[in-house]
């Protein structure tokens, strides 16, 4: 048995989902397997072919408060995520390497002729809802355009549909979503992808466990550009 089996395995963070599936190949790269799907099994905590790691599967925006708190050592987040979880308490979380994995854009988003443009010329008052409130605040201050924002928790593309905002600002990949339901992107906030994120107490006391597979995790994703 390896030393590395005989201490508590490292715990990666990972959301199911894309992100899941496209951590699959970089964890391939360090010679790493994992044979369950958190699609279909209900298991949270899930094995790999290393003794010395283990994958526990939460919701995506929950990924850095498992990994800044400890209890899981590393994990994987869209930049989305880590910026509006910043907004609350940052700290404790170290980010060694943009994976350039689950890339898309935050983007601000209408109802099929809507016009954004005059309606930002004209100063009107805009009733934007969004799930990235931080980013939404600072963009619309960066503009010097007055908004109200609304906080929603997902199906961000329904509120200009029914009334509820005029504009959303909402993550964008290949645009069928936007597309789907009558709506267009107006302004690119941002480009996102996900990066690794590391407890800094783990990377003190594991180093030597951690740091191969930040080392392998890097160059996987650098040859994926
Ligand atoms: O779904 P849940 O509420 O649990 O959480 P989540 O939506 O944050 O998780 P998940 O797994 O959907 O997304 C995880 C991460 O993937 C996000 O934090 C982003 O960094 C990244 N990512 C990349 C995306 C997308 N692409 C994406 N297209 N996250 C969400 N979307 C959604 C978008 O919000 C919109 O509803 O997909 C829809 C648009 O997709 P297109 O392809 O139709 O444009
Ligand atoms: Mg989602």
């Amino acid at each position: 048995m390896s030393p590395a089996a005989l201490e508590k395995p490292l715990t990666l963070a990972l959301s199911k989902g894309r992100i899941f599936d496209e951590t699959l190949p970089l964890l391939a790269a360090a010679g790493i397997q994992v044979s369950e799907n958190p699609e279909s099994s209900r298991k949270l905590i899930l094995p790999t072919s290393d003794p010395g790691l283990q994958l526990i599967i939460v919701r995506a925006s929950d990924v850095p408060t498992y990994v800044q708190y400890g209890a899981a050592d590393f994990g994987i987040a869209g930049k989305d995520v880590l910026f509006e979880h910043a907004a609350g308490n940052a700290g404790g979380l170290y980010q060694p390497i943009d994976l350039n994995i689950a890339r898309c854009r935050l983007c601000v988003a209408v109802r099929e002729g809507f016009d954004y443009q005059a309606a930002v010329a004209q100063g009107s008052r805009l009733r934007v809802a969004t799930k990235y409130v931080r980013a939404a605040r600072e963009h619309f201050a960066r503009k010097g355009v007055y908004v109200d924002l609304i906080k929603l928790y997902g199906s961000m593309e329904l509120a200009p549909l029914v009334g509820l905002a005029d504009a959303i600002v909402d993550l964008v990949s290949t645009g069928n979503t936007l597309k789907a339901n009558h709506l267009v992107a107006v302004e690119d906030i941002v480009d996102i992808s996900s990066r690794l994120i590391v407890n800094q107490a783990s990377l003190k006391t594991r180093a030597k466990q951690l740091q191969p597979l930040i080392d392998a995790f890097g160059r996987a994703s650098a040859a994926e550009d």
